[in-house]
């Protein structure tokens, strides 16, 4: 059974991959609309994976006889500057996401709950591969500049990664 606390601090970060999941939702969609199919791709499937995250952490909830809680959520921004400055949105998102974990990680401890901290290493793993992810997707970007054929390549190169992240994630449901 989980304590009021654990059970509140969880339902605070199904909120968080929620959003998460919504934000690169917009950024995808952003991505569509500048012709940049790569990026849009890579996006759309980190949005759904953002929002395996969520559904993880829901069925974990109620297992554990808490309520998994749906939240409502803000409309994230809908256009962006540039290719750069959305990697860049998602390293920072990234980061902040980590600190969270953590945070979670720690209630679960005062709390003396170790089936919840041992839940969520799967979210520690998780969160070293997408913050390494992002930066090296940023460092990329600052290599490209303003080199519109890098970009190109840069967009197709995204294409293959998002069938990458497309195949672990699927293998992720299949574990579930
Ligand atoms: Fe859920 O890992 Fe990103 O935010």
């Amino acid at each position: 059974m989980l304590s009021a606390k654990v059970s509140a601090a969880l339902n605070k970060q199904i909120e968080l991959e929620a959003a998460s999941s919504q934000y690169y939702l917009s950024m995808a969609s952003w991505g569509e609309t500048q012709g940049l199919n790569g990026v849009s791709t890579f996006l759309y499937e980190h949005a759904d994976e953002e929002r395996m995250h969520m559904l993880k952490l829901i069925k974990f909830v109620n297992e554990r006889g808490g309520h998994g809680i749906v939240p409502s959520l803000k409309q994230p921004p809908v256009t962006f500057k540039s290719v750069k400055a959305v990697f860049e949105e998602i390293l920072k998102h990234e980061i902040m996401v980590t600190n969270e974990i953590n945070n979670l990680v720690e209630t679960t401890l005062k709390e003396k709950d170790y089936t919840t901290h041992n839940f969520l290493q799967w979210y520690v793993s998780e969160q070293i591969e997408e913050e390494a992810l992002a930066r090296q997707i940023v460092d990329k970007l600052k290599l490209i500049g303003d080199d519109k054929s890098g970009l190109y390549f840069f967009d197709r190169d995204l294409e293959s990664m998002a069938a990458k992240t497309k195949g672990q994630m699927d293998k992720a449901k299949g574990q579930r």
